[in-house]
């Protein structure tokens, strides 16, 4: 029998014009993005989404073992979307030394790690040498380890206060060790949504000009968008084109992380948390808008493991990883645990009838013992 490339019945019409340009491999405009975020069905928007990951990835879920890191929680943005960061003054400010960063890093676990994942506050007394060196000291102790550091926010932050430019300043983190840069930062493009939710933060424009920059000097990053809050379906769209136009000139992004807003604990508490059909949309129709980018990740703490395992068959191809010691998410009221064992990862990914494929940042095969790992190239 030949494969079904389009859905059987499209419960809402408005779709069937979209799955033919699926079928046909065709790329979807603005507009088909606005009709997706329009459309409560769901079901054919996930089967056009499913069809796209099975296209790129096959069966398989990719997952890591990695290890989040958070130097400082001092920040000096005060975004009202952010649980996580202090004013330097509050009692649970807190400041790593050096020495408790790379502490941190060899700590708490016996699967060995393929990456740190590091971001932090934007602090106003760590110099760029302080993050030099602790990139240093990181590579010296972990040779092995990728080093996904430093969301463009913080990349931004690092040159004003150095008085250098981007690439400058690209350059030196590059220099010390830094291997890729996480998504993290992106928000909402839109300047009037970025005025409200985060804004001391670089605007739309200078976040997607420091990727720009990253990817130039070959250093690749991931991409997010943080939904659920103010925004609405023209802003998202909006975003996700955005990020499409420059991965077509950069071809420098690796993986679409599309991130829940969690109120709690936030200056914007008063907005009801994201519900699963909201968090299922999102990935399906950044899979079908995204039609560049290799990997859409359904980020597990985020949306909690149930969902991101139903999400492999609704355009994910990846779950994350380990994670270990999650903050960010669990400042704001996330009820996930803040690690899973890489067992349990192997677990959820067979349950949803995929083949688990063990990656590192850069989604090359990693093969290991308990102790130790290859990465296959
Ligand atoms: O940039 C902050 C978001 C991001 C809240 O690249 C919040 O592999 C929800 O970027 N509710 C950081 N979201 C996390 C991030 C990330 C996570 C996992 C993998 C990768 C990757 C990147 O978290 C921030 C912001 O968008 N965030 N506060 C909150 N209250």
């Amino acid at each position: 029998m030949p494969p079904v490339t389009k859905p059987p019945i499209c419960d809402d019409r408005r779709l069937e014009p979209i799955a033919e340009k699926v079928a046909a491999g065709e790329r979807l405009s603005y507009d088909d993005g606005l009709v997706l975020y329009g459309s409560p069905d769901i079901l054919t928007i996930g089967y056009l989404a499913n069809l796209v990951r099975e296209r790129k990835s096959g069966n398989v879920t990719y997952f890591n073992v990695n290890r989040h890191i958070n130097p400082t929680n001092v920040c000096v943005a005060a975004c009202k979307l952010c649980a996580f960061g202090r004013q330097v003054r509050d009692p649970k400010a807190y400041t790593m030394s050096l020495e408790e960063v790379w502490r941190t890093a060899g700590s708490g676990y016996t699967e060995a790690v393929s990456e740190f994942h590091i971001v932090g506050g934007l602090h106003p007394e760590l110099s760029l040498d302080w993050y030099c060196e602790m990139i240093r000291g990181l590579k010296e102790r972990f040779p092995q380890v990728h080093l996904k550091v430093f969301t463009m926010v913080e990349v931004g932050y690092l040159a004003r206060r150095s008085h250098l430019t981007i690439e400058e300043t690209l350059w030196r983190l590059k220099e010390a060790g830094v291997d890729s840069m996480p998504g993290g930062g992106a928000e909402i493009f839109i300047e009037r949504v970025r005025r409200i939710i985060c804004d001391h933060k670089i605007t739309g424009e200078e976040w997607l000009n420091t990727a720009r920059m990253a990817h130039r000097i070959g250093l690749q990053s991931n991409a997010t968008m943080l939904y659920g809050h103010i925004e609405n379906d023209e802003d998202r769209v909006d975003h996700l084109m955005k990020l499409r136009e420059l991965q077509d000139e950069t071809g420098g992004f690796v993986t679409f992380i599309p991130l829940a807003f969690h109120p709690a604990n936030t200056p914007l508490e008063h907005i009801s948390p994201t519900t699963g059909f909201a968090d299922i949309k999102n990935i399906a129709v950044a899979r079908l808008l995204l039609d560049n980018f290799p990997h859409v990740k359904a980020y597990w703490i985020m949306m909690t493991p149930k969902i991101a395992q139903v999400a492999q068959r609704f355009g994910a191809d990846d779950i994350d990883g380990t994670v270990v010691e999650e903050k960010i998410y669990h400042d704001a009221g996330a009820t996930t645990t803040q690690s899973l064992r890489r067992a349990e990862l192997l677990r959820l990914i067979r349950k949803a009838g995929r083949e688990p494929l063990e990656r590192d940042t850069l989604y090359r095969p990693v093969s290991r013992n308990e102790a130790t790992f290859t990465v296959l190239v």
